[in-house]
């Protein structure tokens, strides 16, 4: 980088003086976007339905959760996903059912056991995520399969789900079908339930700045769905590109969620992968409520959606090639020593020069700073501060 682009200059000592820190500045990419975060969880109310076995009829009600009963609320199937993510081809919903019936003459317990039903993996706009997980979208009328296990032996699932725009509730009709006793037809049954699933999702904005190998922010959420204890909330993010379909969100920065006085870190499970102008990944809280379902809530899907380009060469100004950020350079003054503070670029190798007299154009001292994950930090005896220059540059 030529000397001519060393054009930031901070006074930061008000009584050594003139000792002066001057810094590298190049412009970076900068903007903003959408965010959405969808928990991997869909909450289904306990559905109504009419039960048929040995041509006699039933009123019954379906319960599902991801915890065997008697655990049976408040109704959370866990989501997961085939671990392809970007183009994934199967989502599942999975857990647990209970019928409850009134007759007792033939079947005097509630049933309980494992069920699975695939997702609608309808996605029109592209984003990578099934539009039923998506508030914003709308799921038109889509069936799907699935299945159940009782005493032992399977049963067939089909469901029909459909949720508006907007809405954090969907309906999904769920048709099961089995035998108690495989060829006595009397214990074959047939079973349609109406349940209202619900959606677990924040959104928000995010504000961005790219660099040459990372993409720092923030995020602002607010609770969009039926998540009631989660505030929502703000934080920073740290993403590490290895390329621009591929980030890695660093863990150490940690976001906070407030619900009630309780605060949520979280931890990436996986790459961020691109999906033409979103970005998408999954992250895990780390701590919950406990004793409450929201400890459940554990993991979430992450889209973020920012399309500015300015290049106009597809790939979004988020995590398109863009120049190291610049140095900041600032002195502090803990004890009876003062220590020179450099930021910028994790990973960036900066050059450090330091100067007593800015009439000479010699600059001493040359030293490569490479910075880690916390900013670098020089100790400067009260001699060098008393009257120094500093500046850093791009090797
Ligand atoms: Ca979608
Ligand atoms: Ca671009």
């Amino acid at each position: 980088m030529s000397t001519t682009n060393k054009m930031s200059c901070r006074i930061v000592l008000r009584f050594i003086l003139p000792a002066l820190l001057l810094s590298a500045v190049l412009t970076v990419s900068a903007g903003t976007g959408n965010v959405h975060w969808v928990g991997m969880m869909l909450r289904f109310q306990p559905g109504t339905g009419v039960e048929m076995q040995a041509q006699q009829s039933f009123s019954s009600t379906l319960s599902l959760d991801t915890v065997p009963p008697p655990s049976l609320s408040p109704g959370l199937l866990t989501v997961l996903d085939d671990q392809a993510f970007v183009g994934a081809t199967t989502w599942l919903a999975v857990g647990y059912f209970r019928i409850e019936s009134p007759r007792n003459v033939l079947d005097p317990f509630p049933r309980f056991d494992d069920f699975e039903v695939q997702l609608p993996t309808v996605d029109n706009d592209a984003d990578g995520i099934p539009d039923v997980l998506m508030i914003d979208r709308e799921l038109a009328t889509t069936a799907t399969t699935g299945s159940f296990e009782i005493q032992g032996r399977s049963g067939a699932v089909e469901a029909v789900w459909d949720r508006a725009a907007g809405s954090y509730q969907g309906r999904c009709v769920i048709r099961m079908s089995g035998s108690h006793q495989p060829g006595n037809p009397t214990q074959f049954f047939v079973a349609t339930y109406t349940n209202v699933f619900e959606l677990a999702t924040m959104a928000g904005r995010v504000d961005f700045k790219t660099g040459a190998r990372h993409t720092l922010g923030s995020w602002a959420l607010q609770r969009t769905g039926d998540i009631s204890g989660y505030e929502g909330g703000v934080g920073e993010f740290s993403f590490t590109r290895s390329n621009p379909d591929v980030l890695e969100l660093v863990p150490r920065f940690l976001h906070y969620f407030y619900v009630g006085d309780t605060i949520r870190s979280y931890l990436p499970e996986r790459p961020f992968l691109r999906a033409g102008t979103h970005y998408n990944g999954f992250v895990n809280f780390t701590n919950g409520v406990p004793g409450s379902f929201d400890q459940r809530y554990l993991k979430w899907v992450v889209s973020i959606s920012a399309p500015a380009d300015h290049d106009g060469n597809q790939i979004p100004d988020f995590s398109d090639v863009a120049p190291a950020f610049a140095p900041e350079l600032s002195l502090q003054h803990p004890s009876t020593e003062y220590q020179l503070i450099i930021t910028g670029e994790p990973d960036a190798t900066y050059t450090l020069e330091t100067t007593t007299d800015l009439g000479s154009p010699a600059w001493s001292g040359t030293t490569n700073i490479t910075l880690g994950t916390v900013p670098a930090t020089i100790a400067v005896t009260p001699a060098d501060a008393r009257q120094g220059f500093w500046r850093a540059t791009y090797p």
